[in-house]
């Protein structure tokens, strides 16, 4: 049986205050809990050089795909509600944050809309972003055709960017 048409979308998870694991974890949490949504697959977390501003501490971050009946702006909203719930708090642009959850990539959809520009405007200087997302890329579906492996190998030398062993938490 077909149920109501779902999406699949790239997320892009960090935090680089307090709790960095328990943080993505809750929000990995909170994601496959939402209304008609799926986790379809979930990178490696990688420790990550600070870009954009560099006088904060280092991040942990991670990709999801996920599977969603959501549209784009709701699935936004549900993304900033569960920010906030983890202690966000909105103070300087790149500056540190407890969570960020950012929508990469929406299937079929391309936005210029200032409140949700997809693709994310950054996504592909960021080696945080483009090297775990490479690892599961292949969940992509109405994607843009980009050579992601090839875009993460790039940017990726000079951003640091290692896997982070849970054990070292
Ligand atoms: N997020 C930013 C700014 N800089 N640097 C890393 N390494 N990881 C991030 O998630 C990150 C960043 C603003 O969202
Ligand atoms: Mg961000
Ligand atoms: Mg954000």
């Amino acid at each position: 049986m077909n149920g109501p048409p779902r999406s699949r979308v790239f997320l892009s998870l960090g935090s680089n205050l307090g709790d960095r694991l328990g943080f993505l974890t809750a929000a990995r949490e909170a994601l496959a809990a939402l209304p008609a949504t799926a986790v379809v697959a979930v990178s490696r977390i990688y420790e990550t050089a600070p870009q954009d501003h560099e006088e904060q501490p280092a991040f942990l971050n991670m990709v999801l795909c996920l599977e969603t009946g959501l549209q784009p702006l709701d699935l936004l909203a549900e993304c900033q509600r569960i920010e906030n719930e983890h202690g966000r708090e909105r103070g300087l642009r790149f500056g540190p944050r407890s969570l960020d959850v950012d929508i990469l990539v929406f299937q079929d959809v391309e936005s210029e809309e200032p409140e949700l520009m997809l693709p994310h405007p950054r996504m592909l200087r960021r080696a945080f972003v483009l090297v775990p997302l490479a690892e599961i890329w292949g969940c992509a579906q109405g994607m843009p055709d980009l050579d992601v492996a090839a875009l993460a190998q790039a940017v990726a030398r000079d951003q640091v960017v290692r896997p982070y062993d849970v054990a070292e938490a």
